[in-house]
């Protein structure tokens, strides 16, 4: 094998870059040694004034009216109409029938007293063929609709452009791996600027381009069901995101002066630990799987316009060795990386699990985005299994990733865009474990935001109600609603964690109970745990329930816990 000018272009040069210490690598220094004690401390204390309470959903999750008033197909249409596809056979041809039922969504909302809801619109119900020409005006007339009755309750619109329901006629164009589709995206983020924009101040482009991306085109999970992992993802990331920066710019150029909103996209990561953070190179493999996932998309909006050095680097070297005479990962033109630099007014972040990464050295066969990131995933010890099996949890890691964001990609202002947890659908109202969830995570969120000076300005939870979740169908739900998906009606009722929310978002956070703990009914070893902390932190109880005097906690292990008598009677005092 010859010498391949890639390696000059791609690799040599930025090797040096690759090898400087990069600042977010503190993040691993300063959290991973943390026992677990330190890691269940309770911080108590409040977000600031003005801080955006949400919850979210999808359209092709909750809408229904799969093909009502002259909506095109979808994508998802067609993958859930073969059979086989889904669990049971499920698709999302009347879902939560949110399109027929604005007003029992807004009843929930309303209840909640959020301050933001986040949906997303549905491309072919707007353009049943993906273009303008096609445009259904009751499509339009479904959002304005919603918007308008969320304006009036004082509830801020965070909308998402696109959320994977893709027109199918664009599909049969090949989708995301055709590069037209960045000027069709663009025209229709154009009309919806236009027609909503008067009203809707929060706009996502995409939901998770990496979902899209490798899911979609490489694993082939999700429709187009491609399954190219060498390379179509690599295309396709590359055309998502100049299909972003167009729509980007178009709301810049002819939007933003009159519509004063801003432009953003969620970005979906789960956090990493490195099998040993004393060993410079499993911290290297950690960074890297970082840099797969969340910087393929945030490096070039957030830093330089480009992809990261260590993606360049990989993807570089392994296709050399591969014997290509370019990378598998396209490059971007000086002009394009001006372009795609800085395409984003916050940064948004969907974030759900946590994750162990060690380094290997992978295979050269098959090629896949996969094997060019030489890491090994596995599950962190510290974590709990919840309804879906890749998705535990682990409260911590939340801290840890937006800390990493802050040193990452400057300090941006953040906002959680998405952040939930599955129970089974059998579960209805008494979701314990969403309630543990919240109070866990949430309180991470905050220490990040009080402690280590995160740019924090909203959580979105995931999800206002039970929906089509893609693949499970029904089977597991997300939502702080149960919706009974038998009924005709399709009913709603709140969970426990509805009302645990809605408490939440009135306190603003945990504000510090009236006194200091007493120190009754503790072992002499709790008793000196707890004053060993400072006065804004306590030991976060075994108890997932702050209400619950019943249930049974599947959360297991921890060393210091409190009896539910104990905070029982620690709550009382
Ligand atoms: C979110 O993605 C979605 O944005 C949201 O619509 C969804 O309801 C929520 O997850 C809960 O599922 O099965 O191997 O094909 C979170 C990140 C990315 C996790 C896709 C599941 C599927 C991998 N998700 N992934 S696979």
């Amino acid at each position: 094998m010859g010498t391949s000018p890639i390696s000059e272009l791609h690799c040599c040069r930025v090797l040096i870059g690759d090898h400087l210490p990069s600042k977010s690598k503190v993040v691993w220094e300063k959290f991973s040694p943390q026992s677990k004690f330190q890691k269940k401390l309770y911080h108590y204390g409040t977000f600031p004034v003005g801080f955006q309470w949400g919850v979210s959903t999808s359209a092709y999750q909750i809408e229904g009216g799969w093909n009502a008033d002259g909506k095109g197909s979808s994508t998802w249409d067609t993958f859930t109409h073969k059979p086989g596809m889904i669990q049971n056979n499920d698709n999302g041809d009347v879902a939560c029938d949110s399109y027929n039922k604005i007003e029992e969504d807004l009843y929930m909302l309303r209840a909640l007293k959020v301050k933001t809801y986040r949906f997303s619109l549905s491309w072919p119900r707007i353009f049943p063929n993906g273009y303008r020409a096609s445009l259904n005006k009751k499509g339009v007339d479904y959002y304005n609709r919603l918007i308008d009755r969320l304006i009036r309750y004082n509830i801020t619109p965070m909308v998402t452009l696109h959320h994977w329901d893709l027109p199918q006629a664009l599909q049969d164009i090949n989708g995301w791996d055709n590069i037209t589709m960045i000027d069709i995206f663009n025209d229709y983020c154009d009309f919806c600027y236009e027609t909503f924009g008067d009203r809707v101040k929060f706009w996502m482009t995409f939901n998770q381009p990496h979902t899209i991306a490798w899911v979609g085109y490489g694993l082939g999970a999700f429709p187009p069901n491609i399954k190219k992992p060498a390379d179509a993802p690599y295309r396709v990331a590359h055309n998502l995101l100049k299909a972003h920066a167009s729509a980007y710019h178009t709301y810049d150029d002819k939007y933003r002066k009159t519509q004063h909103g801003l432009v953003s996209i969620s970005l979906n990561a789960d956090w990493v630990e490195p099998l040993d953070v004393n060993i410079p190179r499993e911290v290297d493999a950690a960074d890297r799987a970082l840099q797969f996932q969340l910087g393929w998309f945030a490096h070039p909006i957030f830093k330089n316009g480009d992809y990261p050095d260590a993606m360049k680097w990989q993807v570089g070297n392994k296709s050399e060795l591969q014997g290509l005479s370019e990378s598998r990962l396209p490059s971007f033109t000086e002009g394009e990386k001006a372009y795609i630099q800085g395409t984003a007014d916050v940064f948004c972040i969907n974030a759900y699990t946590t994750r162990r990464v060690h380094h290997v050295t992978s295979r050269l066969s098959p090629k896949s985005y996969e094997f060019d990131q030489d890491i090994a995933i596995k599950d962190v010890e510290d974590s709990q299994e919840t309804a879906v099996k890749e998705l535990r949890t682990a409260a911590w890691g939340l801290r840890r990733l937006l800390n990493w964001i802050k040193e990452e990609y400057g300090n941006p202002e953040i906002y959680i865009t998405e952040n939930g947890v599955s129970t089974n659908t059998a579960t209805t109202d008494d979701d314990t474990y969403r309630i543990f969830f919240l109070k866990t995570y949430i309180d991470e969120a905050l220490k990040a935001h009080n402690l280590d000076g995160v740019q924090l300005k909203g959580y979105t939870a995931w999800s206002l109600m039970d929906a089509f979740e893609w693949l499970n169908g029904y089977s597991v739900g997300f939502g702080l609603h149960h919706v009974d998906f038998k009924h005709p009606d399709r009913p709603r009722t709140p969970k426990r964690s509805a009302h645990y929310y809605y408490d939440i978002i009135r306190d603003n956070g945990f504000p510090l109970p009236e006194e200091e703990k007493p120190l009754w009914g503790m072992t002499t070893m709790e008793m000196l745990l707890v004053i060993a902390t400072t006065k804004s932190t306590r030991m976060l109880t075994c108890s997932e329930d702050s209400r619950s005097t019943t249930t049974v906690s599947p959360y297991h292990g921890q060393e210091f816990c409190l009896t539910e008598l104990q905070e029982k009677s620690m709550r009382q005092d």
